[in-house]
């Protein structure tokens, strides 16, 4: 199912989590949801029919890494990133400012945004709130973001609420720059740190801006879980309950079960698949590093009970040995374990919001993972 306009529909609620639907032309997604990260235009180390046949109904792509490689301008003229990295359903994509911010050089922030060198040849460039918002429509991204500064924590109140004012400006000028575009959206992105003051100040702001969906930036850089839990328990009950709510770059499945219990519909985040070229599993028992010795001559697959072929019908002692070897096979194969559990996980969440057991699921799920029966 599509839609000729970007749509939001909360089908479902159990206590704060919601089960909802975001419709727009090239297709739905279903929430809450996980997007694998397909930074360059790649998941890495995923077919993106397999990527599809997991489940995930959008993935999300990097500004900060297309407009340096292979620049934006040259994605337009091949026809936009779907028509390139062959991946036809929705695509969201991140503005630039957290990845300059975390791998270029020589960056400086000023009001009007950001100047950097590339971490690749070191070129310079300049991003602006405007700017980011034309890279994101020449790569025709359908779930836009909103330029931001996001600070890394612990970090002192008055350099969190600039980080804030500054983001929120932004969120203004991303706004107009992006205009009316009715089957694509742009988030604004809630900053303010691990302060209650500045993350409600930032959340009312941008309600006020009435834009289509919101994101929550700036948590999973440092503090601890209780903290990013809290700042959700402020944020979210103050943004509009009938838009899509976004948590930028989270997590670990605990952190998934937690945050969509406090209201979170969308997540993204690199643990599945760079975990699974570092050769770590997920499963539903627990997390199993292969490069372990004791796999060496284990004969059972991941998990016998997965639908995934790749949790089913490879041996550990085989997977510890790929990795090991430092084959291509073993980060595909845990890359492909690692986002159907994902995957499954979100799925488990959504029948589980639907028949009123978010609870319950989320109890057995963590019990089972404390249970370690690996
Ligand atoms: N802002 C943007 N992207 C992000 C973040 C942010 O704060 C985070 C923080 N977890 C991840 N990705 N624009």
């Amino acid at each position: 199912m599509s839609s000729k306009t970007f749509q939001f529909k909360v089908l479902a609620t159990d206590g704060a989590a919601r089960r909802g639907e975001i419709t727009m032309p090239r297709g739905t997604v279903r929430t809450p949801a996980f997007m694998p990260v397909g930074t360059g235009g790649t998941v890495k180390a995923m077919y993106m029919d397999q990527v599809r046949d997991l489940g995930s109904d959008i993935i999300l792509g990097n500004t900060y890494h297309l407009m340096l490689r292979p620049g934006a301008e040259r994605v337009a003229r091949l026809g936009g990133l779907h028509d390139f990295a062959r991946w036809p359903g929705p695509i969201l994509t991140d503005s630039g400012g957290f990845q300059v911010m975390s791998l270029a050089q020589l960056r400086k922030l000023d009001e009007n945004g950001v100047t950097f060198r590339s971490h690749i040849d070191g070129r310079s460039y300049e991003m602006s709130p405007e700017r980011s918002i034309e890279i994101q429509g020449l790569l025709d991204s359908d779930i836009q973001m909103q330029l931001d500064e996001c600070v890394a924590l612990p970090a002192q109140e008055r350099e969190m609420e600039r980080a804030m004012e500054l983001s929120l400006r932004w969120a203004e000028r991303g706004k107009a720059a992006f205009g009316d575009q009715p089957g694509k959206a742009m988030f604004g992105i809630v900053q303010g740190g691990d302060n209650a003051r500045l993350r409600e100040r930032s959340a009312q702001a941008l309600k006020a801006m009435e834009l289509k969906g919101y994101s929550i930036g700036g948590l999973a850089v440092g503090e601890p879980q209780n903290i990013m839990l809290d700042m959700l328990e402020v944020v979210c009950p103050i943004l509009p309950a009938e838009k899509p709510r976004y948590l930028m770059g989270v997590g670990t499945p605990d952190d998934i079960l937690k945050s969509v219990a406090r209201g979170i519909d969308m997540f993204d985040c690199v643990m599945p698949t760079r975990a699974g070229r570092h050769g770590l599993a997920f499963t539903r028992h627990g997390k199993i590093n292969l490069r372990n010795a004791r796999h060496a001559e284990d004969p059972r697959p991941l998990d016998e009970e997965s639908n995934c072929p790749a949790a089913r019908d490879y041996s550990r002692a085989y997977l510890h040995h790929l990795v090991k070897s430092g084959e291509f096979l073993g980060a595909m194969l845990l890359t492909w374990n690692n986002l159907a559990y994902y995957q499954s996980l979100m799925q488990g969440c959504r029948d589980a919001i639907e028949a009123e057991k978010f609870v319950d699921f989320s109890g057995v799920t963590q019990e089972r993972w404390a249970r370690g029966d690996l």
